[in-house]
């Protein structure tokens, strides 16, 4: 039997080699070493680790996992990532269901060193935005008419909601802003990962639940306004929408401004001219891919800010916006597309524009290289968006 001196003894001689051990430990630690791996990489405290990166379950960025459509229906945030994994609406290669699965993946790195966009002057994690990664929308993929209806339904729960952040104040007048919704409602963004592009159909008639017709500024190799009958032949009414046509529907249904929308990075060929001519009266202006050995990124940004203004504007991007050389895994890829870096340029053009919402679609996993060359230009695209957003508040002052 221990006597309970002899034990406390012990106790106190165990206590003071643990206390040896750390001291001896702390001396041979080198400047700046951070001691456990990177709890909390968002918002971010500048103890960045590399292994927090790579380890652990993937959401966008290694942002919070928020069940926004299941049980944490009441949380509110400034910026969700939300998935689409639709892609029975694809004429050539199918797979962009794993899209955001994909892109989450791509998306790993890119809070490694913090965040910080130096171009844009901004770190989209530590701008005090509440931004988390709400998973995907439950999506058939037995039957497209439901899959679109779920579709329009879950982005419409996350839309609907209030903003997490106050509107705050203009920047340089000081004076206080409002909406610019049409309900008046400080409402949150979404940024969607597709799925093919048909889940911009019931995207935008989510935006016009909270926004009316929308400006649209669209990325992409291709028009996607074609008419059912040109597109696809339209054997059915279901057929009619998929991902070359949704933008005709949504015209048709007035979801889109017309006049103050724009294609870019166009380069697709056509049925003949006539589609020019569709496309017109789908509402959009088009900028080719061409244009940008003639005209330049600056060229092309002045273009797509002439014509949207400070109008509440959608952003699509088509990853075919990017040539096959930089993103190659695609539904339909197009050669002769801008490299990676000039559409981030282009997309960085676009900082002060009132981006409501967003997404990236047409990203098909499968035809990826090993190097996930197609999910990192996604991510990394969609970082360039989420550092604009992050500079421009959905507000205006007060005429
Ligand atoms: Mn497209």
């Amino acid at each position: 039997m221990w006597s309970s001196a002899r034990i406390l003894s012990l106790v106190s001689l165990a206590l003071a080699v643990l206390a040896h051990d750390e001291h001896d430990h702390d001396l041979q630690m080198p400047l700046d070493y951070v001691r456990f791996p990177y709890q909390a990489a968002y918002p971010g405290d500048n103890e960045v680790t590399a292994d927090s990166i790579f380890s652990g379950i993937t959401t966008f960025a290694k942002l919070p996992w928020v069940k926004c459509l299941g049980k944490d229906k009441s949380e509110t945030f400034d910026i969700a990532f939300i998935g689409a994994p639709f892609d029975t609406g694809t004429s050539y290669r199918p797979g962009a269901r794993f899209g955001p699965a994909g892109i989450r993946a791509g998306s790993r790195r890119l809070t490694l060193y913090g965040g910080y966009n130096v171009p844009l002057e901004v770190n989209p994690f530590l701008s005090g935005l509440k931004i988390v990664d709400c998973g995907d929308i439950p999506v058939t993929p037995y039957d497209n008419k439901y899959a679109i209806q779920q579709i329009e339904n879950g982005h419409k729960e996350l839309l609907s909601r209030k903003a997490f952040s106050p509107l705050g104040n203009d920047s340089l007048t000081g004076q206080s802003l409002t909406p610019i919704s049409a309900d008046g409602v400080n409402h949150p963004r979404v940024i969607t990962l597709g799925g093919d592009h048909t889940v911009v159909l019931p995207i935008l008639r989510s935006i016009n639940s909270v926004y009316g017709p929308i400006s649209v500024i669209h990325f992409d190799s291709h028009l996607d306004t074609w008419k059912p009958q040109v597109f696809g032949g339209a054997p059915s009414s279901q057929a009619a929408i998929n991902h070359g046509t949704y933008f005709y529907w949504a015209s048709q249904e007035g979801l889109i401004k017309n006049g103050s929308s724009i294609h870019g990075a166009i380069r697709t060929t056509l049925s003949g001219p006539a589609d020019y001519a569709n496309d017109d009266a789908s509402g959009f202006q088009r900028i080719e891919a061409r244009e940008i050995d003639t005209i330049g990124t600056d060229g092309i940004i002045k273009k797509i800010r002439d014509t949207v203004g400070d109008r509440p504007a959608y952003l699509s991007i088509d990853i075919d916006s990017i040539d096959p050389a930089f993103a190659p895994a695609t539904g339909t890829p197009e050669t002769g597309g801008w490299s990676t870096r000039e559409l981030r340029t282009i997309l960085r053009g676009l900082d002060g524009l009132h981006i409501v919402s967003a997404d990236i679609v047409e990203v098909a996993p499968a035809y990826d290289t090993n190097a996930e060359l197609t999910t990192m230009a996604a991510a990394d695209v969609l970082y360039e968006v989420l550092s604009v957003m992050a500079k421009t508040p959905l507000g205006k002052v007060k005429a």
